[in-house]
């Protein structure tokens, strides 16, 4: 039995399926019908209580959720496809470091838009709360560009967290001051395997 990854079309679940398909691993994907940017429904919470994709459910059966988490635990599992560097090296603790500030940094700046009503409870407050996110959004893309290593994240060789943090520029609108994020998204849009997950995903964008 394979595994069974949970999402929607444009959601986070792109990156997890773009690791599990580079890892050569068997997987069913279930794509909800569902609009990006707005809630799931309610009968998801049945799979992930907290009601969020991507949902990764284990040839076990057990249950995985958070992006980052999976996306460690995927690199651990198939260490021969590289999609991390070995663990025990300085550039592993880079690699745990920026899929972990993604994730509370763009990731939830990401939310802040997207469902600004769970961030406050003054409807007048959604815009302002919507324009400090984006900015937010952006320090933290500059501070991974400054940080990046090579032509990719962690060096010469792209692993998950560069596709993962390549994944945010779509949902980030403006501008990007990022020139190597921007220039590894585009290697990512290139990959022979990533690039047409991208493009059912992101479109041209
Ligand atoms: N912390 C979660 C965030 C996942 C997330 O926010 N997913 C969005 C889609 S990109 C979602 O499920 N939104 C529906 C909702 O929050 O109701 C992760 O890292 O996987």
């Amino acid at each position: 039995m394979g595994y069974t990854l949970h999402n929607r079309p444009g959601s986070g679940g792109f990156v997890v399926e773009a690791a599990l398909t580079l890892a050569d691993a068997p997987f069913t994907l279930v794509e909800l019908e569902s609009r990006a940017g707005t809630p799931l429904p309610e009968s998801f919470r049945g799979t992930n209580p907290w009601g969020q994709v991507p949902t990764l459910i284990l040839p076990d059966g057990s249950t995985m959720t958070e992006t980052s988490a999976i996306l460690v635990y995927l690199a651990l599992c198939f260490p021969d496809k590289h999609l991390g560097p070995r663990p025990g090296t300085p550039m592993h603790g880079a690699f745990l470091r920026w899929i972990a500030f993604a994730n509370v940094n763009l990731y939830e700046a990401v939310l802040r838009r997207a469902y600004p009503f769970r961030f406050t409870d003054d409807p007048a407050g959604h815009d302002a709360l919507r324009s400090a996110a984006t900015r937010r959004m952006g320090e933290a893309m500059a501070l991974i560009d400054a940080n990046v290593a090579g032509a990719y994240l962690l060096g010469d060789e792209m692993t998950v967290a560069d596709i993962y943090i390549a994944m945010f520029l779509p949902w980030l609108p403006g501008n990007v001051e990022a020139a190597r994020v921007v220039r590894i998204a585009e290697a990512v849009r290139r990959h022979p395997v990533v690039g047409p997950i991208w493009r059912r995903h992101f479109g041209g964008r």
